[in-house]
C-alpha cells in the first residue's frame, strides 16, 4: 500500500526533477517532493528552507537530521513530521537528503548576470522625495506574512507606502549611508534595491541559490552577498546591482564553506565574512575583491564562529558557534573574543547556554561598556563587561529570547521571550540598575518580538508576529501604548537614522 502511495506521488512529482535520472531512491524522492519540496525546492536547492544537499549538510550528522525531520527545528519554520510519517518514511527522507543530486547545482557569474534586471537606471528618477516626512526618521517594516514591506513615517506612525518584496526576506534590510536606498536579501538569493525617495524597486538580481544576508559598504559602492549555496561571496555594484565578482569561499586547502553572514565594518572600510564550515574569519577591504588579493585577511580560529557581535569601533568581534542540529553545547566556553587587527584571541566567553550575539546591544555602564545578549536556549540575558569579557550579571527572563534593543537616549533595554509558552511577553530592563522594570504582554497568545526605536529614542516599536499582527508603538519612557498599526507578521523594522549611524542599541 505504502509503495503504491509512493509510486503515485513519484508519478506526479518526480518527472522533470534533476534527481529523477540519478538512480536515487524513487520512493524517498516522492516523499521529498510531497513533504519537503515546497520549502526546500524541487531540486533541493533551497527556498524558504535551506538547501538539502550533502555539501550543505556537512556539519549536520544524519542522526541529527533525522531528529530535525521528526521533531522540527526551533528558531525556524521547520515543522515536525513525526505525526505524519512513520519511522521508515522518516529514515528514507533522512537518507535521501544526503545523496548527491544527479547534477551538481551551481550559480556562477553567468547565472547571476542573466538574472539581473534594472527597472530604473541610475539618474532616470528624481532626487526629490515624492512624499513629505523626516527622511531620517523613516522605518522600513518587513511584513513576512504576505511578503511585503511598509515604509512608515516615524513621527506620525502613518504608513507612507506598502510594496511587495521577494519571497522570504531574511536579515535586516541595509540602507545607503544617506538613507535614500534600501537593499533587501531573500533566502533564495534575490537582492533588491529600493529607492525610498521615488518608492520604486530600481534593480534586482539573484546572487545565490540559498543566501544568508547582504551588507552594503559604507562608501555606498558595493553590496556583498553571503551564500550558503553555492559556497560564495558575491560582490555587486551598489549603483545598479550589476555583478562584479564571485568569490568562492575556500580555505586554500581544497575545503569550501558556507557563508554564515557578511557584515560591513565602516571604520575599517572592509567587509567581515563569517564562515560556517571553515574555522576562519575573512576581512575584505572595500574594493579589493579578488580572492587571491594579498589584502584579503584570514583570521584563523580555534573553532567555527558563525554568530557575531562587533564593538562600536569594529576593532573587536565576539563570536559564538551554533552547534549543528539540535545539539546544544554543554561546554563552559560558548564563544570567543577576537582582536580584528592582530587576529589574536582576547578571551573565551563563558556564557552558559547559547548566546544570540547577533542581536546584542551595548551601552555605557559606570566606567565601562557592557554588552547584553539574549540566549537561544535559556531564559537569560547575559550582560558582559567589555573590558574583561566576564559576565557581569545574568538577568532571568520568562523564556529564551531572540532580539534585544535599546537606544542611547533610553534608560531601558527591551528583550523578547521568543520561544516557549511566554512568547507573548517582552521584558523591559533598566540599563543602570540592571533590574527588570516591566513585562509587557500586548496580545495574549501571540508572539511579541523585535523592538526598534525612533531616531530620538522617544518611542519603541514592537511587532506582533502574526499574519493578523501589528506594530505597537510605545512611549519609551512611560512604557504606555501610543498606537497600534495593523500589519501582516511584521518581522523586523529598521529606522533610517539608527541604522545609518550604527546606534549602539540596535543591530548592525
Ligand atoms: Fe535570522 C538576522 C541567522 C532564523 C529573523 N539572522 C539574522 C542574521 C543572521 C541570522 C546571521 C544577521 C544578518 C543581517 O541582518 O544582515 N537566522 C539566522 C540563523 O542562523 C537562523 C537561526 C536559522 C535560519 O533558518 O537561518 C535564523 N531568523 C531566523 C528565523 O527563524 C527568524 C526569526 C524568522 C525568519 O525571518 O526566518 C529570523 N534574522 C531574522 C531577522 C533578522 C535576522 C528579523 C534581522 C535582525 C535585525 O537586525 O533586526
Amino acid at each position: 500500500m505504502k509503495a503504491l502511495k509512493y509510486c503515485i506521488a513519484a508519478g506526479l512529482f518526480a518527472l522533470g526533477t534533476a534527481n529523477s535520472a540519478s538512480g536515487l531512491d524513487k520512493a524517498a524522492e516522492a516523499l521529498y517532493q510531497r513533504h519537503c519540496a515546497a520549502c526546500h525546492g524541487a531540486q533541493r536547492l533551497g527556498g524558504i528552507g535551506p538547501a538539502l544537499l550533502p555539501q550543505n549538510l556537512s556539519r549536520l550528522r544524519k542522526k541529527a537530521a533525522l531528529e530535525v525531520i521528526g521533531q522540527g527545528r526551533p528558531l525556524t519554520q521547520m515543522p515536525a513530521f513525526s505525526g505524519q510519517l512513520d519511522d521508515a518514511e522518516l529514515d528514507a527522507l533522512a537518507d535521501f537528503i544526503y545523496q548527491p543530486p544527479a547534477e551538481e547545482p551551481n550559480w556562477g557569474l553567468a547565472d547571476i548576470r542573466a538574472s539581473h534586471v534594472v527597472h530604473h537606471p541610475k539618474g532616470s528618477l528624481g532626487d526629490k522625495p515624492v512624499f513629505e516626512a523626516d527622511l531620517q526618521n523613516l522605518f522600513i517594516v518587513v511584513e513576512q506574512g504576505d511578503h511585503h514591506a511598509t515604509l512608515l513615517d516615524g513621527d506620525s506612525f502613518e504608513p507612507i507606502y506598502r510594496f511587495q518584496t521577494r519571497y522570504a526576506l531574511h536579515g535586516g534590510p541595509k540602507y545607503s549611508s544617506d538613507g535614500r536606498y534600501v537593499f533587501f536579501a531573500s533566502r533564495d538569493g534575490w537582492i533588491s534595491k529600493f529607492d525610498i525617495y521615488n518608492l520604486k524597486v530600481v534593480a534586482e538580481i539573484r546572487a545565490g541559490i540559498n543566501t544568508r544576508n547582504a551588507a552594503v559598504s559604507f562608501n555606498n559602492k558595493y553590496v556583498a552577498v553571503g551564500n550558503y549555496l553555492p559556497h560564495s561571496l558575491v560582490l555587486l555594484s551598489a549603483d545598479d546591482l550589476s555583478p562584479l565578482a564571485v568569490l568562492p569561499m575556500t580555505d586554500g586547502a581544497g575545503n569550501s564553506s558556507r557563508v554564515s553572514a557578511v557584515y560591513t565594518a565602516p571604520p575599517r572600510e572592509s567587509f567581515i565574512v563569517a564562515l560556517k564550515d571553515i574555522p576562519q574569519i575573512l576581512e575584505i577591504p572595500y574594493g579589493h575583491i579578488a580572492p587571491d588579493n594579498p589584502r584579503v585577511k584570514r583570521i584563523k580560529l580555534e573553532d567555527y564562529l558563525d554568530d557575531f557581535f562587533f564593538n562600536q569601533e569594529y576593532s573587536v568581534v565576539m563570536g559564538a558557534s551554533r552547534p549543528a542540529g539540535s545539539e546544544v553545547s554543554e561546554s563552559a566556553v560558548s564563544g570567543r573574543v577576537i582582536d580584528l587587527d592582530s587576529g589574536r584571541k582576547l578571551a573565551d566567553l563563558a556564557i552558559p547556554g547559547m548566546p544570540h550575539l547577533g542581536s546584542g546591544i551595548s551601552w555605557r555602564y559606570g566606567d565601562t561598556t557592557v554588552m547584553a545578549t539574549p540566549n537561544l536556549n535559556s531564559g537569560a540575558v547575559s550582560i558582559i563587561d567589555m573590558q574583561d569579557w566576564q559576565v557581569l550579571k545574568t538577568l532571568e527572563t520568562e523564556g529564551p529570547g531572540f532580539f534585544m534593543r535599546s537606544h542611547d537616549q533610553s534608560p531601558y533595554a527591551w528583550v523578547d521571550v521568543f520561544f516557549g509558552p511566554n512568547r507573548d511577553k517582552v521584558h523591559v530592563f533598566d540599563k543602570q540598575s540592571l533590574e527588570l522594570v516591566k513585562t509587557l504582554a500586548p496580545v495574549p497568545g501571540k508572539t511579541a518580538a523585535h523592538v526598534e526605536f525612533t531616531r530620538d529614542g522617544r518611542y519603541a516599536l514592537l511587532s506582533i508576529w502574526d499574519v493578523d499582527g501589528a506594530v505597537i508603538v510605545y512611549d519609551a519612557q512611560s512604557l504606555e501604548e501610543v498606537k497600534r498599526i495593523p500589519m501582516s507578521k511584521p518581522s523586523g523594522k529598521y529606522n533610517v537614522y539608527n541604522k545609518t549611524h550604527y546606534e549602539a542599541g540596535t543591530s548592525h
